[in-house]
């Protein structure tokens, strides 16, 4: 897994000062990629899902989607979890928010400090659907940094975010979760019909 990385940039980097070349960690380091996406599923009592697709731009990351079956007009907690793991009925598994900047929870929207996977709380309307589009910025896709989202969860929660109480924002249970993959590339060629199988006319 990631945590493995970590170790070589950080002596990548020591190696680098200590000879005075500066670009040396940076080597390591890919380019972001375009797109990518989670697929949000409800854990175990709950009905949330919704798609959460993410993309670099030249400020941050784009996160945008749709979320249904949340509690009709609720506001949810909604934040990047430290690890890609959704598979506990209660999705404690995803761990705690992604922060590699140990700053304290905080609200993404102001420049007050805040975990890098802080993000605005989902807001629902009165069929229990949410549509979504905003940035956070901080974070990369991709690149293989410390600040990289690819491959953390994102997760929503029964209760809206305080933006304020330690460490979690006091949001409640987790009622969905997904974790952040690389879009599929686009299928450049027409998939083909499938013919159904000729079957003899049925009779009368
Ligand atoms: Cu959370």
């Amino acid at each position: 897994m990631r945590p493995s990385i970590l170790p070589c940039l950080a002596l990548a980097a020591a190696v680098s000062a200590a000879f005075g070349h500066g670009h040396a960690a940076a080597a390591d380091m890919k380019a972001q990629i375009n797109e990518a996406r989670a697929e949000l599923a409800p854990t175990q009592g709950n009905r949330a899902r919704g798609t959460v697709t993410v993309s670099p731009d030249n400020r941050g990351l784009r996160v945008s989607g749709t979320v249904a079956n949340l509690r009709a007009n609720g506001e949810h907690g909604f934040h990047i979890h430290a690890v890609g793991d959704c598979s506990a009925a209660d999705a404690s598994s995803a761990g705690d928010h992604f922060n590699p900047g140990n700053h304290n929870h905080g609200n993404p929207g102001t420049s007050a400090p805040h975990h890098a996977g802080d993000m605005p709380n989902l807001k629902a309307d009165a069929r229990g659907n949410a549509s979504f589009a905003f940035r956070i910025s901080g974070v990369t896709l991709g690149d293989g940094g410390e600040a990289d989202v690819l491959g953390k969860a994102i997760v929503i929660h029964a209760d809206a975010d305080d933006y304020a109480s330690q460490p979690a924002g006091n949001a409640g249970a987790r009622i969905a979760c997904g974790v952040i993959e690389a879009a599929p590339a686009p299928t450049l060629a027409p998939q083909p019909v499938q013919e159904p199988p000729t079957t003899e006319p049925a009779a009368g």
